[in-house]
Formats: C-alpha cells, structure tokens, sequence
C-alpha cells in the first residue's frame, strides 16, 4: 500500500515539474518580450544610472590597478577578476536603495571613495614593493612616515591619480539627478526594499557563478594569502583587500585556535632534520672578535662597475677579492625590509606572513645569533644613528640577545652630518670607532652589528655624496656648435645613476671605517662581515638603459640592435642579489680567500657562521652552505623559490632557467612543496611562540626524568 502511494506521489512529482517548466520557460519568454518591447533595459539604466555608474567606476579602477601592475597577458584577459569585482559591488552596491533617494547619493560617494583608495593605496604600494598592501601594515605606519620622503619620490607616479576620476563622476552624475530633482522623488520604504532585494540577489548569483570556477588550487591559495599577485589576479582586489582583513585577524585568532596542528607540524618538520655535519670551517672562528656591517640597499651590481674607469665601490671590490666572497646571495624580505633582514639574518627564520617579526610579534622566543655567542661570554652589541624606535629595534635587539643598542641617542647628529634619512655613514663610523674601543677594553671578545643608513632610498641628496660622475667622458658625442668631444649623459640624472653615487659614498665611508678600526687595533683577532639587507629597489627602465646605452648616438639599444641585453623581470629578480663577504685583513691568499658561487639565502648565515664561531640551532630554516652546496634552495616570502638550476615565480607558475639542462615537473612539485611547508612552519613557530613552547615541554620532560 505504502509503495502504491509512493509510486502516484512520484508521477505527481514530474507532473508538476514539467509544469513549473513550462510556466518559468513561458514566463522568460514572456519577459525578454516585454523588456524588448517596454525598452525596460534603457528604463532601468535610466532609473538606476547612479548605482550603475558606482558599479562601472569600481570596475575600471579594480581593472586599472591589474593592468598597471602585473604585465602578463594571463592578467590582461582575466575575465574571474572582473566577474569577482562586479559581484562585490552589486552586493554593496544593493544596500545603497534601502537609503531614501536624497540620502543614496552620499552612500554611493562614501563607498566610491572607499574602494577609489583601495586601488589607489594599492597602486602605491605594488611600486615600492611589487607587492598589493595589507592591512597588517596599519601598525607600520609610522616608520612609512618616517620614510615617507623616500615614499613620496621615489614611489609616486601620475598614473596613481588616475584613479580619483572615478568617484569625480560618481559626484558629478549625482549632482545632475539632483538637478533634475531626483533626490526629491518619493519612494516607499517596501519598493526601496524590494529594489535592493533583487539586486542583492543578483550580486549573490554572480558571486556564486565566480565561486563555481574557481579551482581547488585557486581557494587552497586564497585561504593561505600570501601569494598576493595570484590573489588579485583570480580574485579581484577588493575580495583581495577583504580577505586580507581577515588574514590580518588571522595571527590573533590563529594562537588562540590552530596551536595543537601547529605543534604537530613543527614537530614533525625538525624530527627528521639531520644536526648540520662538521666541515673544514667548523670552530675557525671561535673566540674571535666580529664586526657586522649591515649595508642599507647594498646591492651586488654595484660591485666591480666602473665609470670613467672609476670604481663605484673599491673597497667593496677588495673586501670581496680578499675575502669569502657569497656572490649568489639573496636577502629574504618582506614587508619589514631592513628589520626583516636583521631578523632572518639572526634567527635563521623567514619573516612574518602577516605584520612584521619586529613589530608584531617582539615578544617571542626565538634563537638568535647574539644570544648564542652572549652565552659563550661575548659582549654583544648593535650600532645605528637612527631612532631607537624604528622597527622597534629597541625592544627587539634586546629579545635577539644584544647586550645594548647604541641607538641616536648616543650618536652626535646634527644638519652638518645628515644625509638623507639621517646620520651620515661617515659620522656614524667614526663616531662608533669611539664606542668600539671603549667596548675592546672590557676585555671580553665581542660581537657586534652596526646599521648603515646613507645608501637608503632616494638617493636623492646627491650634492652630499661628493664628487662621482656616472656620464660617459669620452663616448664619441660632440658639441653641435664647436665640434668640441662632449661627455654622453648615460646613467647622469636617473635614479640608478643617483643610485651609484650614493654606493660611491657608502663604500667611502666603509673603506674610512676599515682604515680606522686597523689604526685603532680593533682588526686584531677580529672578523668583519657585511651584508646588503635588500636591493634598492630601482626602477627596471634604468636598468635597461644601464646596460643597452650607446653613448655615441645618446640613445637606448632596442631588441633589433647589435649587443641588446634583455633585462626583462627574471633578470630583474636575479639582480637583487646582495653581496655576503666575510673579511680579515690576513685572508688573502689562504684557503679562506674564495668566490663561493652557490645560491645562498640570508636564511643560510646563521648556520654557516654559527658552524665558523662554535655554535647551532637546531631550529634553523636555511643550512650551511659548505654542507649543503649545490642542492641549496632560496625560498622567498612571497613563495617565489631559487635554486642554481632555475628561477621559480609561483605567482605565475613560471620559470627562468639558469642552466642549460632540461627541467622536471618533479623537481619544480618537489620545490613547491618544500618552499610551501617552509613558509608555513616558520610562520607557526613566529605566530604560536612554538620555540618557546618547545622549550618548555623539553624542560618537563627533563625534570621528570631528574625524578
Ligand atoms: C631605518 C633603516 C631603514 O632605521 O634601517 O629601514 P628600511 O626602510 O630599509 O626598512
Ligand atoms: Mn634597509
């Protein structure tokens, strides 16, 4: 009896179905008939020419900033971004009806506004940092305002303007339909609710249609965020910006909630780490003195270029050619830049995913290189003419395990001996020279780390590096009138030129400062290193005219031209190499005296010096490159990878091949993941304290077997 039922409910069941059918395919018909018919669709553009515009405005911004920033044609012909951006705005765009006319038109500038400046902000930022912004950045701001010259010169274009046509419209379109008395019009409370129902709906349809092609790839790599280009290539900058609110919320909620799969995580990572072997470099160092020299955008190029046969930088040059020179060296950045590399560079760790180490998450634990020796009985100690505060080094270097900071404070600075952002190099070394003979009376060896300042972007207080021209004496131009041999222009005027100039300088101030710590005996028993923290950040153009200038004719080679060299993006990545040289001044000619060619991470000192000066951690990241040699890979933040066989771009899931040989899927699958785990659990050791907890269940664990 109770199948008979089932089996008429059935039949009834595809009865009504083929019904609804039909009525909704009638009803359609129906519709598209009077649409065509009533012109409906010129009616609604007419009644709704406000909200529309609001729309189209959000759409050629978001679509603007894509093409102004990421040059590839998979950018240029993505349709899920645009798909994504007109979602949103409809979605909010909807809410704008439940306001009465006269109070809409404020909704719709306020928020045209809004998601303006996100493009706006956003255009800025990718072209300091080639990067989209985060809102985690917020607590940053008062170092961009400290550097904000350098933000407004180096990082403002014209196009960043274009952007504010858009909401001029909205205002202007606005303006209009108050003249023809639109914000008069009566519209009840039921109708207003209606029209932004239905035009919600209609932004939740689309936004459902953009979620359907989305692949598994895309929404793995939209939860993780750190792969910004990608992101703002599939989804659209605003649902970029939203979810990096919430990604920013992430660290807080993250150690509240995901502690017990990071604690697996990590454990499992450093289970099967073997402790880095000995090498013939093993203890060399130990007990010696060091001296750290942090180079402000010291960038390898710079090294061995001559103009007018005139070195950039002589004692670079000689450093290196005396030295241990690293010359496939990478810093690791992020958005910390300086601080980012003094935090990789001590800790062997990647920087932050969200924030930065040093502002977001100083009270940590971390193993750190001073720290280390301070427990072997150095004196530890850092240098910089620059406000303790900045990238709250005071507090940081005091958790890294640095005895004392000699901030500003304890520097002279006055207009006389500043370029720049602050105390001139050259001051700074000598002012230090006196602290540092102070610090080699204690009698204890020493450690420490000063912070140069001058070679800081934007270069641009040239009179106050002295003389050093980078034109072309005598490049075969003449004077149009006397016939008298002129010099070519070539790098004269551009900010790279100003760049060399500004290295000129640094690297005078540097070989000054090395003379001096050898007239004061600080050399004695003592090892110099110095590392660039990040490149300069200089415009790709001036490269370009670097290296495909012709002086005779003062004009820039072009593809077609004998001797054109490509600099396209690979290039430009490969060329933020910053150089790593360690230096005593009885180097040269031992076996300590050495180009090492290997690609190398600043995430690799740690281990390759701990392993020269007697110590390890076994929580590093990066490896001693005397172990690990050829198979070393440089893992950036942004997921990018390097190795001396390829460049690896994982925001376009491209590469750039470094040799010959053919490459594998495997090795770029197994490099992915290896770079992706990386990034992850040093992330969780940063945002869980794990170290910290570690240490902890470690000590327990040691009491009780005490017991
Ligand atoms: C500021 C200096 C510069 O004290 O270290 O920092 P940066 O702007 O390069 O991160
Ligand atoms: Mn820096």
């Amino acid at each position: 009896m109770l199948k008979k039922k089932k089996k008429i409910n059935k039949k009834l069941n595809v009865k009504e179905i083929k019904y609804y059918i039909k009525k909704s395919k009638d009803k359609t018909i129906n519709f598209l008939k009077r649409v065509k018919k009533d012109h409906l669709i010129r009616k609604y553009i007419k009644e709704n020419i406000l909200f529309i515009t609001f729309v189209l405005v959000g759409v050629i911004n978001s679509t603007m900033l894509r093409f102004f920033t990421m040059h590839t044609w998979e950018n240029y012909l993505a349709f899920k971004p645009i798909l994504a951006d007109i979602s949103i705005l409809i979605i909010v765009g909807s809410f704008g009806y439940l306001f009465k006319p006269k109070n809409r038109f404020i909704y719709y500038v306020v928020f045209s506004i809004f998601f303006t400046a996100i493009c706006m902000i956003n255009s800025i930022y990718y072209t300091f940092y080639t990067s989209f912004a985060s809102v985690s950045m917020l607590s940053l701001t008062q170092y961009i305002g400290e550097v904000g010259d350098a933000v407004t010169e180096n990082v403002f274009e014209m196009k960043d303007m274009l952007y504010v046509i858009g909401p001029i419209i909205v205002i202007l379109v606005g303006l209009r339909l108050k003249r023809k008395g639109y914000h008069k019009k009566i519209e009840i409370k039921k109708e207003r609710k209606k029209k932004a129902l239905y035009t919600l709906i209609c932004g939740c349809v689309l936004a459902v249609i953009f979620t359907i092609t989305l692949s598994s790839l895309e929404i793995g790599r939209f939860a993780k965020q750190w792969n910004r280009e990608y992101i703002v290539m599939r989804f659209g900058i605003y649902i970029y910006q939203f979810n990096d609110v919430v990604a920013s919320l992430q660290p807080k909620i993250n150690s509240m909630f995901g502690y017990d799969n990071a604690m697996k995580t990590f454990k499992e990572y450093f289970k099967d780490k073997e402790p880095e072997a000995t090498n013939e470099y093993t203890n060399i160092f130990e007990g010696k003195n060091v001296i750290v020299i942090h180079g402000e955008s010291i960038q390898k190029n710079a090294l061995g270029v001559k103009f007018n046969d005139q070195e950039v930088t002589p004692t670079l040059n000689r450093l290196s050619s005396e030295g241990m020179y690293f010359s496939n060296f990478y810093s690791q950045v992020s958005v910390g830049t300086s601080s980012d590399t003094e935090f990789t560079y001590n800790t062997s760790l990647m920087p932050a995913q969200n924030g930065t180490a040093f502002v977001s998450y100083f009270d940590r634990k971390y193993y750190a290189t001073p720290q280390f020796l301070k427990d072997k009985g150095y004196y530890t100690f850092s240098m910089h003419g620059n406000n303790a505060d900045f990238w709250n080094r005071r507090v940081m270097h005091e958790n890294l395990g640095y005895d004392k900071f000699y901030s500003k404070e304890t520097y002279k600075v006055s207009k006389d001996n500043t370029i720049g952002l602050g105390i001139s190099d050259k001051s700074f070394f000598e002012q230090s020279i006196e602290k540092l003979k102070k610090i080699k009376e204690k009698g204890k060896p020493f450690y420490g780390l000063l912070i140069t300042l001058t070679n800081h972007t934007p270069f641009s207080d040239v009179e106050k590096y002295g003389e050093f021209d980078v034109d072309i004496k005598n490049g075969g131009l003449t004077d149009e009138k006397t016939g008298e041999a002129i010099p070519s222009p070539y790098m004269e005027g551009t900010k790279l030129g100003n760049y060399f100039k500004s290295v000129h300088y640094a690297d005078e101030a540097l070989g000054e400062f090395i003379q001096a710590l050898q007239d004061n005996g600080l050399m004695d028993n003592t090892v110099f290193i110095l590392y660039g923290d990040h490149d300069g950040r200089l415009p790709k153009k001036d490269y370009n005219r670097f290296y495909n200038y012709d002086a005779a004719t003062d004009t820039i080679k072009t593809e077609e031209d004998e001797g054109y060299v490509l600099f396209d993006e690979y290039q430009y990545e490969l060329n933020r190499k910053v150089p790593f040289i360690i230096w005593t001044p009885d180097m040269k000619g031992t076996k300590l005296n050495k180009e090492i060619t290997d690609v190398m991470g600043m995430y690799d000192v740690m281990p390759t010096l701990g392993n020269m000066l007697g110590f390890s951690n076994k929580y590093a990241l990066g490896h001693d490159i005397f172990n690990i040699k050829d198979n070393n890979i440089v893992v950036f933040p942004n997921g990018n990878w390097v190795t001396n066989s390829l460049y690896y771009n994982s925001q376009k899931g491209e590469y750039f091949n470094l040799k010959e040989e053919a490459v594998s899927e495997d090795y770029i699958e197994k490099n992915n993941k290896y770079a992706e785990k990386l990034l992850n659990v040093s992330d969780d050791i940063i945002v869980f304290d794990l170290l910290k907890k570690q240490k902890e269940q470690d000590e327990k664990e040691f009491s009780k077997e005490g017991e």
